[in-house]
Protein backbone atom coordinates (compact mmCIF):
# COMPACT_ATOMS: atom_id res chain seq x y z
CA UNK A 1 0.00 0.00 0.00
CA UNK A 2 1.04 3.59 -0.42
CA UNK A 3 2.83 5.34 2.68
CA UNK A 4 3.02 8.81 1.88
CA UNK A 5 0.76 10.94 -0.33
CA UNK A 6 1.37 14.58 -2.18
CA UNK A 7 -2.31 16.42 -2.27
CA UNK A 8 -1.10 18.84 -5.43
CA UNK A 9 -4.51 20.74 -4.41
CA UNK A 10 -5.51 23.03 -1.85
CA UNK A 11 -9.14 23.88 0.01
CA UNK A 12 -11.89 21.84 0.75
CA UNK A 13 -10.82 19.34 -1.96
CA UNK A 14 -7.05 19.18 -0.19
CA UNK A 15 -9.16 18.61 2.99
CA UNK A 16 -11.23 15.69 1.49
CA UNK A 17 -8.07 13.90 0.59
CA UNK A 18 -6.39 14.22 3.20
CA UNK A 19 -9.47 12.60 5.62
CA UNK A 20 -9.59 9.57 3.81
CA UNK A 21 -5.38 9.40 4.03
CA UNK A 22 -5.94 9.96 7.81
CA UNK A 23 -8.10 7.02 7.96
CA UNK A 24 -6.04 4.38 5.86
CA UNK A 25 -3.00 5.70 7.54
CA UNK A 26 -1.40 7.38 5.00
CA UNK A 27 0.97 10.39 5.59
CA UNK A 28 -0.19 13.27 3.28
CA UNK A 29 2.31 16.24 2.26
CA UNK A 30 0.01 19.36 1.25
CA UNK A 31 1.71 21.98 -0.95
CA UNK A 32 0.83 26.08 -0.72
CA UNK A 33 1.26 29.13 -2.63
CA UNK A 34 2.32 31.94 -0.19
CA UNK A 35 -1.07 32.99 -0.40
CA UNK A 36 -2.09 30.13 1.58
CA UNK A 37 0.81 29.47 4.20
CA UNK A 38 -1.94 29.52 6.99
CA UNK A 39 -4.37 27.61 4.98
CA UNK A 40 -6.22 24.55 6.74
CA UNK A 41 -5.12 22.02 4.56
CA UNK A 42 -1.62 22.99 5.60
CA UNK A 43 -2.00 22.98 8.89
CA UNK A 44 -4.05 19.30 8.81
CA UNK A 45 -1.05 17.72 7.05
CA UNK A 46 1.79 15.52 8.44
CA UNK A 47 4.19 18.02 6.12
CA UNK A 48 3.95 20.88 3.90
CA UNK A 49 6.07 22.53 1.20
CA UNK A 50 5.62 25.98 -0.42
CA UNK A 51 5.39 25.58 -3.82
CA UNK A 52 5.70 29.65 -4.90
CA UNK A 53 3.72 32.83 -5.18
CA UNK A 54 0.13 33.35 -5.48
CA UNK A 55 -0.56 33.11 -8.77
CA UNK A 56 -1.63 29.60 -9.87
CA UNK A 57 -0.01 28.94 -12.62
CA UNK A 58 3.32 29.53 -10.33
CA UNK A 59 2.23 27.30 -7.91
CA UNK A 60 -0.62 24.49 -7.91
CA UNK A 61 0.15 24.71 -11.61
CA UNK A 62 4.16 24.84 -11.33
CA UNK A 63 4.93 21.13 -11.74
CA UNK A 64 8.06 21.20 -11.31
CA UNK A 65 7.83 22.73 -7.82
CA UNK A 66 5.36 20.19 -7.10
CA UNK A 67 7.62 16.71 -8.19
CA UNK A 68 10.57 18.89 -6.15
CA UNK A 69 8.43 18.91 -3.16
CA UNK A 70 7.10 14.79 -3.53
CA UNK A 71 11.07 13.93 -4.24
CA UNK A 72 12.44 16.00 -1.10
CA UNK A 73 9.13 14.82 1.33
CA UNK A 74 9.46 11.18 0.14
CA UNK A 75 5.72 11.11 -1.30
CA UNK A 76 5.18 7.82 -3.30
CA UNK A 77 1.56 9.13 -4.91
CA UNK A 78 0.30 12.29 -6.02
CA UNK A 79 -3.35 13.03 -5.97
CA UNK A 80 -3.82 16.27 -7.88
CA UNK A 81 -7.95 16.94 -6.60
CA UNK A 82 -9.90 18.29 -8.96
CA UNK A 83 -9.22 21.12 -11.33
CA UNK A 84 -5.57 22.72 -12.10
CA UNK A 85 -3.42 19.39 -12.79
CA UNK A 86 -6.21 17.02 -12.41
CA UNK A 87 -6.42 16.46 -16.30
CA UNK A 88 -3.52 17.24 -17.39
CA UNK A 89 -2.21 14.39 -19.35
CA UNK A 90 1.65 15.56 -19.45
CA UNK A 91 1.55 15.86 -15.51
CA UNK A 92 0.24 12.40 -15.03
CA UNK A 93 2.83 10.94 -17.25
CA UNK A 94 6.02 13.18 -15.53
CA UNK A 95 4.56 11.62 -12.17
CA UNK A 96 4.73 7.94 -13.26
CA UNK A 97 8.48 8.98 -14.94
CA UNK A 98 9.34 10.14 -11.77
CA UNK A 99 8.38 6.69 -10.06
CA UNK A 100 5.82 8.03 -8.27
CA UNK A 101 1.90 6.74 -8.20
CA UNK A 102 -0.55 9.35 -10.17
CA UNK A 103 -3.94 8.71 -8.36
CA UNK A 104 -5.79 9.09 -11.37
CA UNK A 105 -6.71 7.23 -14.32
CA UNK A 106 -3.11 6.67 -17.40
CA UNK A 107 -1.86 9.34 -18.84
CA UNK A 108 -3.08 8.20 -22.26
CA UNK A 109 -7.15 8.27 -21.11
CA UNK A 110 -7.09 11.66 -19.89
CA UNK A 111 -5.33 13.03 -22.74
CA UNK A 112 -8.13 10.79 -25.53
CA UNK A 113 -10.89 12.21 -23.16
CA UNK A 114 -9.30 16.03 -22.77
CA UNK A 115 -9.95 15.89 -27.02
CA UNK A 116 -13.76 15.88 -27.20
CA UNK A 117 -13.95 14.77 -30.94
CA UNK A 118 -11.80 11.81 -30.31
CA UNK A 119 -13.95 11.48 -26.70
CA UNK A 120 -16.64 11.06 -28.75
CA UNK A 121 -15.67 8.63 -31.23
CA UNK A 122 -14.64 6.80 -28.70
CA UNK A 123 -17.91 6.85 -26.81
CA UNK A 124 -19.50 5.43 -30.08
CA UNK A 125 -16.97 2.78 -30.65
CA UNK A 126 -17.72 1.75 -26.92
CA UNK A 127 -21.55 1.33 -27.57
CA UNK A 128 -22.41 4.89 -25.85
CA UNK A 129 -25.81 6.89 -27.06
CA UNK A 130 -24.29 10.31 -28.49
CA UNK A 131 -25.85 13.85 -29.60
CA UNK A 132 -25.96 13.54 -33.76
CA UNK A 133 -23.35 15.63 -34.86
CA UNK A 134 -20.77 15.95 -37.59
CA UNK A 135 -18.26 13.53 -37.66
CA UNK A 136 -15.56 14.91 -36.67
CA UNK A 137 -14.53 18.83 -36.93
CA UNK A 138 -15.86 21.23 -39.87
CA UNK A 139 -12.63 22.57 -42.24
CA UNK A 140 -14.76 25.00 -43.74
CA UNK A 141 -18.04 26.66 -44.26
CA UNK A 142 -19.66 24.19 -46.80
CA UNK A 143 -18.60 21.39 -44.70
CA UNK A 144 -20.54 23.17 -41.87
CA UNK A 145 -23.10 23.97 -43.88
CA UNK A 146 -23.71 20.08 -45.08
CA UNK A 147 -23.79 19.03 -41.87
CA UNK A 148 -26.47 21.07 -40.57
CA UNK A 149 -28.91 20.91 -43.27
CA UNK A 150 -28.67 16.51 -42.24
CA UNK A 151 -28.56 17.86 -38.66
CA UNK A 152 -31.78 20.16 -38.49
CA UNK A 153 -31.30 23.66 -36.99
CA UNK A 154 -30.78 24.78 -34.42
CA UNK A 155 -26.83 23.57 -34.27
CA UNK A 156 -24.44 23.81 -31.55
CA UNK A 157 -21.34 24.37 -32.52
CA UNK A 158 -18.45 23.24 -30.14
CA UNK A 159 -14.53 23.88 -29.94
CA UNK A 160 -12.28 20.32 -30.05
CA UNK A 161 -10.38 21.25 -27.38
CA UNK A 162 -13.49 23.62 -25.63
CA UNK A 163 -15.93 21.43 -22.54
CA UNK A 164 -17.33 22.64 -19.56
CA UNK A 165 -19.89 24.91 -21.42
CA UNK A 166 -16.22 26.63 -22.96
CA UNK A 167 -16.67 27.44 -26.32
CA UNK A 168 -20.03 27.15 -27.41
CA UNK A 169 -21.95 28.86 -29.85
CA UNK A 170 -25.44 28.21 -31.24
CA UNK A 171 -26.89 29.01 -34.63
CA UNK A 172 -30.55 28.89 -35.16
CA UNK A 173 -30.75 28.89 -38.94
CA UNK A 174 -28.44 28.62 -42.39
CA UNK A 175 -28.38 32.62 -42.32
CA UNK A 176 -26.18 32.57 -39.01
CA UNK A 177 -24.34 29.69 -39.56
CA UNK A 178 -21.10 31.59 -41.43
CA UNK A 179 -20.72 34.64 -38.72
CA UNK A 180 -20.79 31.98 -36.40
CA UNK A 181 -18.66 29.99 -37.95
CA UNK A 182 -15.63 32.23 -37.82
CA UNK A 183 -16.29 33.74 -34.75
CA UNK A 184 -16.15 30.05 -33.57
CA UNK A 185 -13.09 29.41 -34.61
CA UNK A 186 -11.51 32.82 -33.59
CA UNK A 187 -12.47 32.42 -29.90
CA UNK A 188 -11.63 28.55 -30.01
CA UNK A 189 -8.06 29.63 -31.40
CA UNK A 190 -7.51 32.52 -28.85
CA UNK A 191 -9.21 30.46 -26.08
CA UNK A 192 -7.41 27.27 -26.68
CA UNK A 193 -4.75 27.42 -29.36
CA UNK A 194 -6.77 24.59 -31.17
CA UNK A 195 -9.38 26.20 -33.76
CA UNK A 196 -10.67 23.10 -34.32
CA UNK A 197 -14.77 22.64 -33.52
CA UNK A 198 -17.60 20.62 -34.98
CA UNK A 199 -21.57 20.63 -34.75
CA UNK A 200 -23.73 18.75 -32.85
CA UNK A 201 -27.91 19.00 -32.97
CA UNK A 202 -28.94 21.13 -30.19
CA UNK A 203 -30.94 19.86 -27.77
CA UNK A 204 -33.62 22.87 -26.51
CA UNK A 205 -34.00 21.46 -23.29
CA UNK A 206 -31.44 18.41 -21.87
CA UNK A 207 -30.97 17.76 -18.17
CA UNK A 208 -27.56 17.04 -17.56
CA UNK A 209 -26.88 13.81 -15.81
CA UNK A 210 -23.60 11.79 -15.35
CA UNK A 211 -23.12 8.63 -14.13
CA UNK A 212 -20.17 7.92 -11.91
CA UNK A 213 -17.59 4.28 -12.29
CA UNK A 214 -14.64 3.11 -10.59
CA UNK A 215 -12.47 0.24 -12.19
CA UNK A 216 -9.53 -1.22 -10.72
CA UNK A 217 -6.71 -2.22 -12.66
CA UNK A 218 -7.61 -5.98 -12.64
CA UNK A 219 -10.78 -5.27 -15.44
CA UNK A 220 -13.40 -4.74 -12.76
CA UNK A 221 -15.81 -1.85 -13.04
CA UNK A 222 -18.59 -0.91 -11.33
CA UNK A 223 -20.96 2.18 -11.30
CA UNK A 224 -21.72 4.07 -8.35
CA UNK A 225 -25.36 5.98 -10.21
CA UNK A 226 -26.03 9.07 -11.61
CA UNK A 227 -26.33 12.95 -10.05
CA UNK A 228 -28.07 15.37 -11.77
CA UNK A 229 -26.34 18.32 -12.18
CA UNK A 230 -28.53 20.45 -14.28
CA UNK A 231 -28.54 23.56 -11.99
CA UNK A 232 -26.24 25.60 -13.11
CA UNK A 233 -25.15 29.32 -13.61
CA UNK A 234 -22.84 30.25 -16.74
CA UNK A 235 -22.07 26.45 -16.54
CA UNK A 236 -20.77 26.57 -13.10
CA UNK A 237 -22.77 23.87 -11.16
CA UNK A 238 -24.36 25.57 -8.36
CA UNK A 239 -26.78 22.56 -7.15
CA UNK A 240 -26.44 18.76 -7.87
CA UNK A 241 -28.30 15.98 -6.67
CA UNK A 242 -28.62 11.97 -6.02
CA UNK A 243 -30.46 10.44 -7.62
CA UNK A 244 -31.98 12.50 -10.69
CA UNK A 245 -35.35 12.86 -9.98
CA UNK A 246 -36.15 12.34 -13.69
CA UNK A 247 -34.40 8.35 -13.35
CA UNK A 248 -36.14 5.15 -12.16
CA UNK A 249 -34.45 2.43 -11.09
CA UNK A 250 -34.37 0.54 -14.20
CA UNK A 251 -33.17 3.46 -16.53
CA UNK A 252 -30.50 3.85 -13.76
CA UNK A 253 -29.05 0.28 -13.65
CA UNK A 254 -29.57 0.46 -17.43
CA UNK A 255 -27.33 3.76 -17.97
CA UNK A 256 -25.37 2.71 -15.50
CA UNK A 257 -24.40 -1.21 -16.21
CA UNK A 258 -23.86 0.63 -20.22
CA UNK A 259 -21.11 2.84 -19.04
CA UNK A 260 -19.44 0.32 -16.77
CA UNK A 261 -19.07 -2.16 -19.51
CA UNK A 262 -17.70 0.65 -21.68
CA UNK A 263 -15.01 1.07 -18.75
CA UNK A 264 -14.07 -2.36 -18.89
CA UNK A 265 -13.74 -2.72 -22.64
CA UNK A 266 -11.53 0.73 -22.63
CA UNK A 267 -9.28 -0.83 -20.08
CA UNK A 268 -9.88 1.91 -17.59
CA UNK A 269 -8.90 2.62 -14.30
CA UNK A 270 -9.60 5.04 -11.68
CA UNK A 271 -12.73 7.06 -10.80
CA UNK A 272 -13.92 8.52 -13.80
CA UNK A 273 -17.27 10.46 -14.67
CA UNK A 274 -19.71 9.77 -17.73
CA UNK A 275 -21.90 13.23 -18.73
CA UNK A 276 -25.15 12.86 -21.05
CA UNK A 277 -27.55 15.04 -21.98
CA UNK A 278 -31.07 13.43 -21.00
CA UNK A 279 -33.83 14.95 -22.97
CA UNK A 280 -37.00 12.83 -23.01
CA UNK A 281 -36.39 9.89 -22.09
CA UNK A 282 -32.92 9.13 -24.02
CA UNK A 283 -29.11 9.75 -23.04
CA UNK A 284 -26.78 11.83 -24.66
CA UNK A 285 -22.76 11.18 -24.15
CA UNK A 286 -21.04 14.86 -24.33
CA UNK A 287 -18.02 14.12 -22.16
CA UNK A 288 -16.08 12.09 -19.89
CA UNK A 289 -14.48 13.60 -16.99
CA UNK A 290 -11.36 11.59 -15.55
CA UNK A 291 -10.47 13.17 -12.25
CA UNK A 292 -12.83 13.03 -8.74
CA UNK A 293 -15.65 15.47 -8.99
CA UNK A 294 -16.30 18.81 -6.88
CA UNK A 295 -19.77 16.91 -6.43
CA UNK A 296 -18.27 13.36 -5.55
CA UNK A 297 -20.06 13.99 -2.00
CA UNK A 298 -23.62 13.38 -2.74
CA UNK A 299 -22.99 9.95 -4.47
CA UNK A 300 -20.87 8.98 -1.14
CA UNK A 301 -24.51 9.85 0.65
CA UNK A 302 -26.56 7.65 -1.27
CA UNK A 303 -24.12 4.80 -1.54
CA UNK A 304 -21.90 5.33 1.78
CA UNK A 305 -18.73 4.31 -0.38
CA UNK A 306 -15.57 6.83 0.07
CA UNK A 307 -14.77 7.89 -3.16
CA UNK A 308 -11.19 9.32 -1.69
CA UNK A 309 -10.48 5.73 -0.31
CA UNK A 310 -11.64 3.57 -3.69
CA UNK A 311 -9.20 5.53 -5.72
CA UNK A 312 -6.48 5.35 -3.42
CA UNK A 313 -6.85 1.84 -3.31
CA UNK A 314 -7.16 1.06 -7.09
CA UNK A 315 -4.36 3.34 -7.89
CA UNK A 316 -2.41 1.52 -5.17
CA UNK A 317 -3.15 -1.78 -7.51
CA UNK A 318 -6.03 -3.59 -5.12
CA UNK A 319 -8.81 -5.02 -7.37
CA UNK A 320 -12.81 -3.39 -5.73
CA UNK A 321 -13.60 -4.56 -2.69
CA UNK A 322 -17.44 -4.77 -3.68
CA UNK A 323 -19.18 -5.85 -6.73
CA UNK A 324 -21.94 -4.23 -8.65
CA UNK A 325 -25.16 -6.07 -6.71
CA UNK A 326 -23.01 -4.70 -3.63
CA UNK A 327 -24.09 -1.12 -4.29
CA UNK A 328 -26.99 0.41 -2.43
CA UNK A 329 -29.09 3.55 -3.25
CA UNK A 330 -30.62 4.67 0.08
CA UNK A 331 -32.07 8.27 0.04
CA UNK A 332 -31.45 11.30 -1.40
CA UNK A 333 -28.57 13.87 -1.52
CA UNK A 334 -28.59 17.19 -2.59
CA UNK A 335 -25.10 19.39 -2.51
CA UNK A 336 -25.27 23.09 -2.31
CA UNK A 337 -21.94 24.82 -3.63
CA UNK A 338 -21.19 28.14 -1.00
CA UNK A 339 -19.34 30.69 -2.99
CA UNK A 340 -18.16 34.18 -1.86
CA UNK A 341 -19.27 36.40 -4.29
CA UNK A 342 -21.17 39.59 -4.84
CA UNK A 343 -24.79 39.49 -4.14
CA UNK A 344 -25.03 42.38 -7.20
CA UNK A 345 -22.64 41.24 -9.44
CA UNK A 346 -22.46 37.48 -9.01
CA UNK A 347 -18.56 37.41 -9.22
CA UNK A 348 -16.32 36.40 -6.08
CA UNK A 349 -15.03 38.63 -3.71
CA UNK A 350 -12.21 37.73 -1.44
CA UNK A 351 -12.04 39.10 2.61
CA UNK A 352 -11.54 37.85 5.83
CA UNK A 353 -14.35 35.77 7.20
CA UNK A 354 -14.82 37.60 10.48
CA UNK A 355 -17.39 34.76 11.82
CA UNK A 356 -18.34 31.05 10.83
CA UNK A 357 -20.82 28.78 12.02
CA UNK A 358 -21.29 24.93 10.37
CA UNK A 359 -24.67 23.80 10.37
CA UNK A 360 -24.90 19.99 12.08
CA UNK A 361 -27.59 17.84 12.74
CA UNK A 362 -28.72 14.46 11.28
CA UNK A 363 -28.17 13.93 7.66
CA UNK A 364 -25.35 17.12 7.23
CA UNK A 365 -22.12 17.73 6.18
CA UNK A 366 -20.09 20.48 5.38
CA UNK A 367 -16.80 20.54 3.03
CA UNK A 368 -15.06 23.35 3.61
CA UNK A 369 -11.29 24.74 4.77
CA UNK A 370 -13.06 27.67 6.70
CA UNK A 371 -12.46 28.92 9.62
CA UNK A 372 -13.07 32.09 11.47
CA UNK A 373 -10.42 34.57 10.88
CA UNK A 374 -10.11 32.96 7.32
CA UNK A 375 -8.60 35.18 4.57
CA UNK A 376 -10.46 34.27 1.27
CA UNK A 377 -7.83 34.90 -1.01
CA UNK A 378 -8.47 36.45 -4.54
CA UNK A 379 -5.83 33.68 -6.56
CA UNK A 380 -8.17 31.39 -6.83
CA UNK A 381 -11.63 29.60 -6.87
CA UNK A 382 -14.45 31.44 -5.20
CA UNK A 383 -15.76 28.11 -3.94
CA UNK A 384 -15.57 28.19 0.11
CA UNK A 385 -17.73 25.70 1.46
CA UNK A 386 -20.27 22.88 0.06
CA UNK A 387 -23.20 21.96 2.06
CA UNK A 388 -24.40 18.31 1.72
CA UNK A 389 -27.41 16.70 2.57
CA UNK A 390 -29.08 13.55 3.08
CA UNK A 391 -32.46 12.60 3.83
CA UNK A 392 -34.82 9.81 2.50
CA UNK A 393 -36.58 11.07 0.05
CA UNK A 394 -36.27 14.47 -2.41
CA UNK A 395 -38.82 16.06 -0.23
CA UNK A 396 -37.48 15.94 3.13
CA UNK A 397 -33.93 16.76 1.84
CA UNK A 398 -35.13 19.86 0.75
CA UNK A 399 -36.44 21.17 3.84
CA UNK A 400 -33.50 19.44 6.03
CA UNK A 401 -31.67 21.97 3.09
CA UNK A 402 -33.70 24.91 4.21
CA UNK A 403 -33.15 24.14 7.48
CA UNK A 404 -29.54 23.53 7.29
CA UNK A 405 -28.34 26.42 5.08
CA UNK A 406 -30.20 29.29 7.26
CA UNK A 407 -28.05 28.31 10.20
CA UNK A 408 -25.30 28.43 8.23
CA UNK A 409 -23.16 31.52 9.50
CA UNK A 410 -20.45 33.16 7.25
CA UNK A 411 -19.89 36.70 8.20
CA UNK A 412 -17.02 38.84 6.48
CA UNK A 413 -17.27 37.67 2.76
CA UNK A 414 -20.81 38.05 0.99
CA UNK A 415 -21.74 34.61 -0.22
CA UNK A 416 -24.25 32.75 -2.72
CA UNK A 417 -26.43 31.53 0.25
CA UNK A 418 -29.31 34.24 -0.34
CA UNK A 419 -29.17 33.00 -3.87
CA UNK A 420 -29.08 29.29 -2.87
CA UNK A 421 -32.06 29.83 -0.47
CA UNK A 422 -34.34 31.36 -3.49
CA UNK A 423 -33.56 28.82 -5.53
CA UNK A 424 -35.07 25.96 -2.46
CA UNK A 425 -37.88 28.26 -2.07
CA UNK A 426 -38.96 28.03 -6.10
CA UNK A 427 -41.44 25.84 -6.91
CA UNK A 428 -40.62 24.79 -10.50
CA UNK A 429 -37.45 23.46 -8.37
CA UNK A 430 -39.14 21.62 -5.56
CA UNK A 431 -40.92 20.02 -8.92
CA UNK A 432 -37.79 19.37 -10.17
CA UNK A 433 -38.85 21.07 -13.29
CA UNK A 434 -36.23 23.56 -13.35
CA UNK A 435 -34.15 23.20 -16.80
CA UNK A 436 -36.02 25.14 -19.45
CA UNK A 437 -36.13 28.88 -18.94
CA UNK A 438 -32.83 28.94 -17.03
CA UNK A 439 -30.83 27.33 -19.68
CA UNK A 440 -32.28 29.07 -22.33
CA UNK A 441 -31.36 32.70 -20.69
CA UNK A 442 -27.99 30.81 -20.42
CA UNK A 443 -27.38 29.86 -23.98
CA UNK A 444 -29.06 33.49 -24.89
CA UNK A 445 -26.30 35.25 -22.59
CA UNK A 446 -23.36 32.80 -24.17
CA UNK A 447 -24.25 33.19 -27.32
CA UNK A 448 -24.13 37.03 -27.58
C1 LIG B 1 -25.31 20.92 -25.38
C2 LIG B 1 -26.53 21.56 -25.12
C3 LIG B 1 -27.55 21.39 -26.04
N1 LIG B 1 -27.35 20.62 -27.14
N2 LIG B 1 -25.15 20.17 -26.49
C4 LIG B 1 -23.00 22.69 -21.59
C5 LIG B 1 -21.82 22.13 -20.89
C6 LIG B 1 -21.17 21.19 -21.83
N3 LIG B 1 -20.62 20.09 -21.13
C7 LIG B 1 -22.26 20.79 -22.77
N4 LIG B 1 -23.30 21.77 -22.61
C8 LIG B 1 -24.39 21.76 -23.42
N5 LIG B 1 -24.27 21.01 -24.54
C9 LIG B 1 -26.17 20.05 -27.35
N6 LIG B 1 -25.99 19.32 -28.46
C10 LIG B 1 -26.66 22.33 -23.96
C11 LIG B 1 -25.59 22.43 -23.11
C12 LIG B 1 -25.79 23.26 -21.95
C13 LIG B 1 -26.09 22.70 -20.70
C14 LIG B 1 -26.16 21.34 -20.50
C15 LIG B 1 -26.45 20.82 -19.27
C16 LIG B 1 -26.69 21.66 -18.20
C17 LIG B 1 -26.61 23.00 -18.36
C18 LIG B 1 -26.31 23.55 -19.60
C19 LIG B 1 -26.25 24.93 -19.76
C20 LIG B 1 -25.95 25.44 -20.98
C21 LIG B 1 -25.72 24.62 -22.07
Amino acid sequence: MIGKILIANRGEVALRILRACREMGIETVAVHSTADASAMHVRLADESVCIGPPPARDSYLNTAAILSAAEISGAEAVHPGYGFLAENADFAQMVEDHGLVFIGPTPEHIALMGDKIVAKRTAVELGLPVVPGSEGPVDDEPAARRAAERLGYPVLIKAVAGGGGRGMSLVEGPAGLGDALRMARNEARLGFGDDRVYLEKFLARPRHIEVQVLADQHGNAVHLGERDCTLQRRHQKVVEEAPSPVLGARERARIGEQVAAAMRRLGYRGLGTVEFLWQDGDFYFIEMNTRLQVEHPVTEMVTGIDLVREQVRVAAGKPLGFSQDAVRFTGHAVEWRITAEDPQTLTPRAGTVTAYHAPGGPGVRVDSALYAGYAVPPHYDSLIAKLIIHDVDREMCLRRSERALAETVIDGVPTNIPLLRRILADEAFERSDYDTNWLGRLLAAAAT
